[in-house]
């Protein structure tokens, strides 16, 4: 017999905060935080989980009134714990009126967002809404009818003003340096671009606190819901598995104070949130896109598979050793080389399957934060960081849609196609290297102009195409 399905046991919270990508990272994370917030000090914070494309978690949460199991892997095993936090799911495309109107109701004060890089609908090089991306586009013209995130956000607020309510804080939560900054440039050059008086009242009444979030949460497999089916006795298509860490870093900046006690649940409330974030982008997120290229190249699904592999987890020492933490400030409470040695432990966890294509994912959107800001630096303090050049090798090598067996490798990426036409443009490694840094989007004209980088990262490619990642890799970890 087909085992049952998860149900909610009691009521839903009432509705507080609108949340656009309802992924597995928001379910293993914000609204684990939420749910913990609620428990220790009330609130009426429930979560409106609303999707931007996919039917996808509507109709994995739905059915379950929304409750879903969050499971822990960690040394002990597997830890699962059902989360009901999330009291509604909308799936824009549907209903973007029932959206709207959830945005523009009176309860709800925060809209929080985990959309991935590319959501922002930016330009990544100058971090400004980009006017011709085509769901920008099609927003201006019909603002009543959006499709992206700033057009949804910029609609809700329209309605708000109007409404004479005050606006909801926009609370973004992902890996963007300055990601507060950025929400707000986003909404306001949307908004600037509608009506100017709706643009100054956003300025003067709006709220836009950055945030760092950080917890390992690969997406779900069938294999992972057949694990939970077989040990708890019921099924869970909207289950995650996360890994035991987590860090949650908010500026306490939101309109009229407004927010659950998130750090009831141990987030930390901090004045600015920009060292933390620079710590994490870099040693974390800069390291796994470094793997997960490295890591697929050398024939390797996972990260902890990847690092178990000669010359990986030595190549991600000496990365934050003497390429990455010589140019992160010290954020408050924190021990920088603790934290990178922490880092590979979170990496070696055999029980999380991170894949390392999943990472892999949006490179050109990713890149920039990652590992080049850190290449600027290092090349401006006069070193020339060999083993994050290795790591931009990789990704173009990547990009290149061929691995090293002559399989064709799926690259999902907003600019996959222009990426292999350029690479498959040029025949040796330098025209392939010189063709990708002319990527404007990605590359910084500093940074493509410097010869020291642009020789660098040649070399790592010539030497990937002779001998393979895996060769490659162990010569830079022990040189
Ligand atoms: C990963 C991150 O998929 C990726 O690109 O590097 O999502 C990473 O797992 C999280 O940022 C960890 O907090």
């Amino acid at each position: 017999m087909p085992a049952e399905r998860l149900t909610r046991k009691g009521a839903a919270p009432a509705p507080g905060i609108v949340h656009l990508g309802p992924g597995a990272f928001f379910r293993a994370f914000n609204a684990i935080y939420t749910e913990e917030a609620m428990a220790a000090s009330g609130g009426d914070w429930g979560i409106v989980a609303v999707s931007l494309r996919s039917a996808g978690p509507r109709d994995q949460l739905a059915p379950q009134g929304c409750a879903y199991t969050a499971v822990e892997l960690g040394p002990e095993g597997a830890k699962p714990r059902v989360i009901g936090s999330i009291c509604r799911c909308l799936v824009a495309p549907e209903d973007p009126e029932a959206v709207l109107a959830a945005m523009a109701d009176p309860a709800v004060r925060i809209v929080s967002m985990t959309i991935t890089e590319k959501g922002y609908c930016h330009n990544p090089a100058t971090g400004r809404l980009n006017p011709s991306h085509p769901d920008i586009v099609h927003d201006l013209a019909g603002p009543g009818w959006p499709v992206s995130a700033p057009g949804y956000l910029v609609e809700a607020l329209a309605r708000r003003r109007a409404a004479g309510l005050a606006p909801f804080t926009v609370l973004t939560c992902d890996n963007l340096p300055s990601n507060g900054r950025l929400a707000r440039d986003i909404v306001l050059d949307f908004a600037r671009a509608r009506d100017a008086g709706l643009a100054e009242w956003i300025a003067a009444e709006g709220r836009f606190p950055a945030t760092m979030v950080d917890r390992i949460t690969p997406a779900t497999t069938e294999a992972d819901i057949a694990a939970l089916e077989a040990a708890e006795g019921y099924r869970d298509a909207a289950m995650v598995a996360h890994e035991p860490f987590r860090q949650w870093v908010i500026e306490d900046d939101f309109v009229g104070g407004a927010r659950p006690a998130w750090e009831r649940a141990g987030a930390q409330m901090v004045g600015s949130v920009e060292a933390h974030e620079l710590m994490k982008l870099r040693c974390l997120n800069g390291t796994h896109s470094t793997l997960a290229y490295l890591g697929y190249l050398a024939g390797h699904e996972t990260i902890a598979e990847t690092v178990a592999a000669p010359g990986f987890a030595r190549l991600c020492e000496r990365l934050w050793e003497e390429e990455i933490l010589p140019t992160v400030p010290q954020p408050e409470g924190e021990d920088l080389p603790a934290y990178a040695v922490a880092l590979l432990e979170r990496y070696r966890n055999p029980a999380i399957r991170h894949r390392t294509w999943q990472i892999a994912m949006d490179g050109s959107q990713k890149l920039p934060q990652r590992i080049l800001g850190t290449v600027a630096d290092d090349l401006a303090a006069g070193r020339v960081p060999e083993g994050l050049c290795l790591g931009v090798a990789g990704w173009m090598r990547y990009v290149g849609g061929v691995d090293e067996k002559g399989a064709a490798i799926d690259v999902r990426d907003p600019l996959a196609g222009r990426l292999k036409a350029a690479s498959d443009g040029a025949e040796t490694a330098e025209g392939k290297v010189a063709a990708l840094l002319g990527f404007a989007e990605v590359f910084p004209s500093a940074l493509a102009g410097d010869a020291r980088f642009r020789d660098a990262v040649t070399r790592a490619y010539a030497g990937l195409l002779a001998e393979g990642a895996a060769q490659a890799v162990v010569e830079v970890a022990g040189r």
